[in-house]
């Protein structure tokens, strides 16, 4: 249905995501910080408007919360509402808008005993706070527009991440790298709206509007930078959730022990008998900082058990979900029958195992990695060979803007929009038509970033945080 284009791509402020929930101004939320268990310190942090009020109530000490610095530790005790110390801790307020939320936090720093820490978020409790949702603290940092959405997604992933290159990716996308690249195209939408506007609503104020090739011209480089970051997907979902490489090859070349050198210990059964691995076995592995998803899969040969034959299903639908594919072949035997149907492709890696024993003829000149996993030549070979295989997936420190999926799902919608808005100049439709479709576009790149408001799309990002984040 055709809406009216004048107005409607103006940015909307993140107020409409903010007008229906409960945040600023409203009550004071409290959470154990820390994990879970015993350590040495706990962490209980307070945000809200009557957090220094509550910590007036349960802190003893030289000084009174109110009239604390902000930022400043102060030591004392944390007490009952019958006045009996529960115990003794570090206390500091970070007053609003200069705190991680941008309200008034109150953090506590006590011994890490799972009833200590109980009882100190109970008394904050007790007194006027309520217990945090997960992802609360940094939902409140978002909606105060302490940061935009993909610097809240980028908390997450600062938590999460296993090796440097992910953390630096992290670390890069809090900084608001991404976010500056998103508003960026946003930018250009809203610029070509104006213009294309323009010629809707003032043709008599004699506004030149820019003439059709310059508007193509102008979307092209629009869709040619959400193309851009839509390649990096892939490249998001490596770093996140780790490189899928996964080792398959016939019974006993040899896949458990390459799994077990890889990651430096003895994780997987190896043993000379064929079929000795039944079932898909998965482990990590920082390979040079690039985080790796290793799978040992069961070996492919005909099998008349049951038993074997679901583990070699299971081998292959692990082979299409890869990236990268490690064919181990036993050399000292002949080429086996599967072996012509491997598809050696880019994403796959042909490596002949057991170069300690003398090569089959079926082998010879063949070219492909050769390893021992029995005496560990040609391991560290091995591993340069898959560096540079995901290399060609831009994983590298320097490419660190990288997206996830549900950033893709926007700027897939964005993406198509543009291109129905590119169809639209080419058949000479109405700006009014062409306007509808870049709103689309707008609003869906809006999204990556929240500035448009829709709940569920909060929902779904801080869900996934931990309580007290
Ligand atoms: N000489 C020699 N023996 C090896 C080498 N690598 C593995 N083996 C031996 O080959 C046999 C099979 O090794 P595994 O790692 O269990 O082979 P697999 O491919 O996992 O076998 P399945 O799980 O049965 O499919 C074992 O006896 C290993 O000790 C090697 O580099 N040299
Ligand atoms: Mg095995």
């Amino acid at each position: 249905m055709h809406r009216s284009a004048k107005t409607s791509y103006r940015v909307e402020p993140t107020s409409s995501a903010i007008a229906n929930r409960d945040v600023a101004g409203g009550d004071t939320i409290a959470a154990i910080s820390t994990p879970p268990g015993e350590g040495a310190i706990a962490l209980v942090r307070m945000s809200g408007p009557d957090a220094i009020a509550i910590a007036e109530k349960i802190f003893r000490g030289k000084e009174k919360p109110t009239r604390f610095n902000s930022h400043v530790q102060h030591l004392g005790e944390v007490v009952s509402q019958s006045d009996e110390p529960i115990d003794e801790v570090l206390i500091s307020v970070h007053r609003a808008p200069a705190s991680y939320t941008a309200e008034d936090v109150v953090e506590i720093s006590c011994h890490g005993g799972t009833l200590v820490t109980a009882k100190v978020l109970e008394i904050c409790l007790r007194n006027g706070a309520r217990a945090a949702r997960a992802g609360e603290f940094t939902e409140r940092a978002f909606l105060n527009g302490k940061m935009d959405l993909t610097q809240a997604e980028a908390v997450i992933d600062l938590i999460r991440a296993r090796t440097d290159l992910a953390l630096r990716s992290a670390a890069e996308q809090l900084e608001g790298k991404l976010g500056q690249r998103i508003r960026a195209i946003r930018d250009g939408l809203v610029n070509l709206l104006a213009h294309i506007e323009a010629a809707i609503d003032f043709p008599e104020e004699g506004i030149e509007p820019d003439d059709g090739g310059k508007l193509r011209a102008r979307l092209d480089f629009i869709h040619e930078e959400i193309s851009a970051l839509l390649a990096t997907a892939d490249q998001g979902r490596m770093l996140r959730e780790g490189v899928r490489i996964v080792i398959y090859g016939a019974t006993n070349a040899g896949k458990s022990s390459l799994l077990n050198r890889l990651i430096g210990y003895d994780r997987v059964i190896v043993s000379d008998t064929h079929g000795t691995t039944r079932d898909t076995i998965e482990e990590r592995v920082n390979l040079r900082g690039i985080p790796i998803r290793l799978f040992d899969t069961a070996g492919l040969r005909i099998s008349t058990s049951d038993l074997e034959r679901e583990g070699i299903a299971r081998t292959e639908s692990s082979l299409k979900q890869a990236d990268l594919r490690l064919h181990i072949i036993d050399r000292n035997a002949p080429r086996p029958v599967h072996f012509a149907e491997s598809a050696m492709n880019g994403n796959e890696i042909v490596v002949l195992n057991k170069s300690d024993l003398a090569e089959h003829s079926d082998w010879q000149g063949f070219s492909a990695v050769r390893i021992s996993c029995a005496t560990e030549e040609g391991i560290a070979d091995l591993q340069q060979e898959i560096i540079a295989r995901i290399g060609k997936h831009h994983l590298r420190a320097e490419n660190s803007v990288a997206i996830n999926l549900r950033h893709r799902d926007c700027l897939r919608r964005a993406s198509e929009a543009c291109d129905r808005a590119r169809r639209g100049m080419g058949d000479g439709l109405s700006s009014e038509y062409l306007a509808v479709d870049l709103n689309d576009a707008l609003r869906a790149v809006g999204e990556v970033i929240g500035a448009v408001g829709v709940e569920q799309i909060l929902d779904s990002v801080f869900g996934q945080f931990c309580i007290g984040k």
